[in-house]
């Protein structure tokens, strides 16, 4: 049986998203979780987080936020952790229990870890490619996000392709695998339907080798009205596919319950060129799998 029908293909194309729900079973959104629990419980957490005290304030937070800038954009290939604001005190110790301190971990969970990569690579999201016409699909990162209870910040309105640039557009595409209920609570996704038609109004880019930030933005995000605005809220393991240029947003968690998600990104790689700007490349180590292959 088809994931998708022909209706939901239509759904997708018109309004830049789709909600399935039902895709994982509770069983596999279960196992997931277990496994993430495992990971942060064995992290370490990168030396930027952890201040080290110096009586040049200034020189410390230039470290720091060089410090933080590479582990970031080295982190295509690896499984690495970004926290929630304000979780560590002035030396650098956990002001909340670490478990609740993450915002995310990243960005190739797909790659080297067996159950992650087994849902990415799933007859179902094979079968989801095939069904959306992608001819020469590739993995380009992954996801595991926590929108912690109380403090799980918000993610403004933006577009995936600012991120994950492609010439033509049109080519990238993100699933987004709720773990837990996502509910208007807890910061389930809010989208404008049918704004993935109108191109990107900014890029990130990388800048020359050698300056700082590692990173720029080419353009600015547009301001949105809220009233365009429409929520998605949806089951454990359910699905919402999300176009790579459909403006979208999330609420601050302010609920006690966490709001979990595993979330992959494909690219068509069929005549498509990816970026050499991207904060994203591929390595020697992670060349872009193949989702068919
Ligand atoms: O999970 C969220 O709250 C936001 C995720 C998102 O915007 C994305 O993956 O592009």
């Amino acid at each position: 049986m088809d994931v998708l029908t022909d209706s939901d293909v239509k759904k997708y194309q018109d309004d830049g998203y789709l909600v399935l729900e039902g895709f994982l079973t509770e069983a596999e959104c279960d196992a997931l979780r277990v496994r993430m629990k495992d990971i942060v419980e064995d992290m370490d957490v990168p030396p930027h987080c952890r201040i080290q005290f110096s009586t040049n304030q200034e020189e410390q937070l230039k470290s720091q936020m060089q410090g933080s800038a590479d582990y970031f954009i080295t982190s295509g290939d690896k499984i690495r952790f970004f926290f929630e604001k304000g979780v560590f005190d002035d030396k650098g110790e956990f002001i909340v229990p670490k478990e609740r301190s993450i915002n995310k971990v990243g960005h190739a969970l797909h790659a080297y870890e067996p159950l992650y990569k087994s849902i990415t690579y799933s007859d179902k999201v094979q079968g989801l490619a095939k069904k959306l016409g992608l001819a020469s699909p590739v993995i380009l990162q992954s996801m595991y996000i926590f929108k912690q209870p109380g403090i799980g910040g918000e993610v403004t309105p933006h577009q995936d392709a600012t991120f994950l640039y492609t010439e033509p557009l049109g080519r990238v595409m993100g699933l987004w695998i709720a773990l837990e209920d996502a509910t208007l609570e807890n910061g389930c996704l809010w989208f404008i339907p049918g704004s993935h038609s109108t191109g990107i109004s900014r890029r990130m880019v990388r800048t020359p080798k050698g300056t700082f930030p590692l990173t720029d933005f080419v353009g600015r995000e547009q301001e949105y009205e809220d009233k365009l605005f429409v929520p998605a809220p949806i089951k454990k393991g359910g699905l919402v596919v999300i176009h790579g240029e459909v403006v979208h947003r999330s609420a601050q968690n302010c609920s006690s319950d966490s709001r979990h998600v595993y979330t992959f990104h494909i690219m068509d790689s069929h005549d498509t060129l990816w970026s050499p700007e991207n904060w994203l490349q591929p390595t020697e180590e992670l060349p872009f799998p193949s989702l068919y292959a």
